[in-house]
């Protein structure tokens, strides 16, 4: 980065700083995914005195102390099988990682309607969509279930809340919304190839509102891919939606209820009525509970999906002070997320339902999830260890046979955002905050691919220790690629990990190999993380495309023995994504070579390269540029010729995206 930006970024932390000071001490936390009945709305941010909104917490934790070298041996080696062993996943889709987005905030996250689309959210889609080929994005959330579809709002937003008539315990607003919205999730898909998953209103079973039901079928077409019939019903008793004694079965029952309205609806069409998603459940109720109502024979035709949602843990006793929820402090949780151990036990509790889905020839999706509910814990879910834990704990769903994770975003008063955009009166002088969980769906997309194909095994490396586990993706039959990691934070280098891979049955690596590294210095680290060197930089400096030249390093194997060994490096904190083939040089990646242009101020750059390939199209050109300013390579002073589809990205941009940092 240059020194321009390093002043100008100073001048942005001072106007933050007298920004924060005029914000009120409490936040109100609507958009919540709360897991326990709450009782009040309000609440201070945990650190001590910042009273900022949660998403930009200044809480930094200490590193757990290094487990020492006869806890924690550093050399081992790791021999695989180079065709697929018995064991390994299902193939996998290369979206195997999505995001679910709180309805509550679209207006925050995606855009302001359907020509004011925000230009970094489709950076950052359009980063993932060039390794994978697609996103997939669940709108909804508890502010899905009282939302309701309407022709206009009075002052002509497209989703308004309605603050004054929270009904329930949760404190989740009714939401109104047009068209509109759904117009501009169409208009997102038509630049990047965003797939979307829609939740049905479920309060009110005698009148169900499917609006949003024939408006999304009508408007999305396929990129209508799921819709979610109740969201955690096991806790609509705990949250006052449904009478205390409301049981799995009142849920399947209610479901098919659902299912009747929408075949007497002539205007939704059956392959719309198949792609329902259910039961969505938290932990209240098993997840056998529900099947043993017969749910998935009863509705197999009509199920797109099941689903089922789950936070590790959570931090309501800060969010909702007074709900009688228990304090967990973030200090002594912060090593729970620095290990293996947590993936493993979050979906232990599904493996009879992941083989389950098998058996009935239905895919079980992890619909909602992060760190921890009721906003996550400022210092764990914003730092690095999250990204750790993100790709670990994705990495481990995808080997246990879900078919898919969504990420959940909250807005402004939760830690745990994949991004944020900057609160909406800085959205002129701030830009937008990647949070760690983004970083680990890039890490996680590129360790799938784009082919389907992907299956994905647990290695229980190093003696199966938690704190550096390892995982083998096979592609189209073969070893392609491995994943390791190091949850150690040590800056001494005592805790790096050195690993010999080699191949099982005589099979030779090749005589080199490429690594790309996801790196901090340690996994308390807010901000400033890399992948393979590129960064989206700290609090507010994101405009959604990496800063600096990716950096892929190439290790020479040894076959000093007659075996090739390829000794590969992870330090303490780190993950090591490692190609075993020769296709990883074209390891994707993307270009920004033009410049969308607007006589704006300030205004955010797109990649025309990005419309050109939009919808499925990958393999650009292995060459990143630079977002600093003073590179003309992708900065926003370009005057570049507007072609093609470009046009649709300039309305978006013309529209008034504001980003700092760039110069005219
Ligand atoms: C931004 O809006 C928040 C909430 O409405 C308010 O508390 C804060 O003072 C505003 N900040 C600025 C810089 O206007
Ligand atoms: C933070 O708040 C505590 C009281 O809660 C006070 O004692 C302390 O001086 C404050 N620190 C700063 C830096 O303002
Ligand atoms: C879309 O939102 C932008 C920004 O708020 C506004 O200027 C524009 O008028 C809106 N367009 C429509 C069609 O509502
Ligand atoms: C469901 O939500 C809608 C919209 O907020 C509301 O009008 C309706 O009264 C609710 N129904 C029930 C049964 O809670
Ligand atoms: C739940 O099911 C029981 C047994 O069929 C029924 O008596 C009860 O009314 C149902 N409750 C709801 C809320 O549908
Ligand atoms: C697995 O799930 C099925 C279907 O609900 C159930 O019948 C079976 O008892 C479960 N097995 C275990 C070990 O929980
Ligand atoms: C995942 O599915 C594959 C294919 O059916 C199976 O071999 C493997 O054992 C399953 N893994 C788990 C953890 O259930
Ligand atoms: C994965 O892709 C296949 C088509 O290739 C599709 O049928 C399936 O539904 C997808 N699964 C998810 C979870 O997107
Ligand atoms: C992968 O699956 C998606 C659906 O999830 C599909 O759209 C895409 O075409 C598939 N890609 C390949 C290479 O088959
Ligand atoms: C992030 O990087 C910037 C630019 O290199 C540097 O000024 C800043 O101190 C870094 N912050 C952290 C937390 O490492
Ligand atoms: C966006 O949606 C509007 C409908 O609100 C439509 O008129 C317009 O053509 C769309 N823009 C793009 C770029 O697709
Ligand atoms: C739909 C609804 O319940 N609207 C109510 C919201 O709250 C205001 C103020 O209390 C009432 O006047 C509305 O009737």
């Amino acid at each position: 980065m240059s020194s321009t930006l390093g002043v100008t970024f100073v001048s942005f932390l001072l106007l933050f700083l007298s920004a924060i000071q005029r914000c009120s001490a409490s936040i109100t936390v609507y958009y919540q995914n709360g897991q326990t009945p709450l009782a009040t709305a309000s609440s201070t941010a945990s650190s001590a005195n910042y009273t900022g909104p949660i998403a930009y917490s200044p809480v930094v934790l200490n590193a757990p102390a290094p487990p020492g070298a006869s806890a924690f041996p550093t050399n081992f080696a790791l021999q695989m099988s180079s065709p697929v062993p018995s064991g390994a996943s299902i193939p996998q889709n290369g979206s195997f990682f999505g995001f679910s987005i709180e309805m509550s905030v679209v207006n925050q996250v995606l855009g302001k309607n359907a020509s004011f689309l925000q230009v970094p959210f489709l950076n950052l889609m359009a980063n993932i969509q060039q390794r994978t080929g697609r996103i997939n994005i669940r709108v909804g959330g508890n502010t899905q279930e009282t939302a309701t579809l309407v022709n206009s709002t009075p002052d002509g937003r497209i989703l308004e809340k309605d603050l004054q008539n929270v009904s329930n315990p949760t404190q989740t607003p009714p939401l109104i919304f047009t068209p509109e919205l759904l117009y501009m999730l169409r208009n997102i898909s038509s630049l990047v190839n965003v797939r979307w998953y829609l939740g049905v209103p479920f309060n009110d079973t005698s009148n169900f509102r499917l609006a949003i039901v024939e408006q999304g079928q009508r408007i999305l077409g396929d990129y209508l891919i799921g819709l979610q019939v109740g969201n955690e019903p096991d806790l609509y008793a705990a949250h006052g939606h449904r009478p205390s004694t409301y049981s799995p079965q009142n849920y399947t029952t209610e479901f098919g209820e659902m299912i009747t309205a929408m075949t007497n609806d002539v205007n939704i069409s059956p392959h719309t009525r198949s792609l329902l998603i259910g039961p969505s459940i938290s932990v209240v109720w098993t997840p056998e509970q529900v099947w043993n109502t017969d749910f998935v024979d009863l509705y197999s035709p009509n199920l797109g999906f099941l689903a089922v949602e789950r936070y590790p843990t959570d931090n309501c006793a800060v969010a909702f002070p007074g709900s009688g929820a228990q304090y967990n402090d973030p200090q002594t949780t912060f090593p729970t997320f620095l290990t293996h151990q947590s993936g493993l036990t979050i979906v232990s509790e599904y493996l009879n339902s992941t083989n389950f889905a098998q058996t009935k020839g239905k895919e079980l999706l992890m619909f909602e999830t992060n760190t921890a509910s009721c906003g996550g814990f400022p210092g764990i879910s914003d730092s690095f260890g999250a990204a750790l834990w993100g790709v670990d704990y994705g990495l481990q769903m995808a080997a246990v046979n879900f078919s898919g994770a969504l990420f959940h975003v909250g807005g402004q008063s939760v830690a745990y955002n994949p991004f944020t955009p900057p609160p909406t009166n800085q959205s002129t002088y701030h830009q937008w905050t990647i949070g760690p969980i983004y970083y680990s769906a890039l890490v996680v997309a590129e360790a799938l691919g784009p082919t389907n194909t992907s299956q994905v095994m647990d290695l229980q490396a190093n003696n199966n220790n938690m704190l550096s586990p390892a995982y083998g993706i096979w592609e189209n039959g073969n070893l392609a690629r491995v994943v390791l990691i190091n949850f150690v934070s040590d800056s001494t280098g005592a805790s790096d990990i050195s690993v010999d891979l080699s191949l099982a049955n005589g099979a030779q690596l090749p005589g080199q190999v490429q690594v790309k590294y996801l790196s901090a210095a340690s996994v308390s680290q807010k901000g400033n993380i890399t992948w393979a060197s590129q960064t989206y930089g700290e609090n507010f400096e994101s405009d959604g495309r990496p800063l600096g030249t990716e950096n892929i390093e190439t290790i020479t194997c040894s076959s000093a023995t007659g075996s090739s060994i390829c000794t590969i490096k992870v330090p303490a904190p780190g993950v090591a994504l490692v190609f075993l083939t020769s296709e990883t040089a074209a390891a994707p990646s993307q270009t920004f070579s033009t410049t969308a242009l607007t006589k704006t101020r300030n205004t955010a750059t797109v990649a025309p390269s990005v419309l050109a390939t939009s919808n499925g199209h990958s393999g650009m050109a292995n060459e990143l540029g630079s977002t600093s300013p003073g590179s003309n390579k992708n900065g926003a002073q370009g005057r570049g010729a507007l072609v093609g589809g470009v046009m649709a990205m300039a309305l978006a941009v013309l529209a008034g995206w504001l980003m700092s940092g760039a110069r005219f």
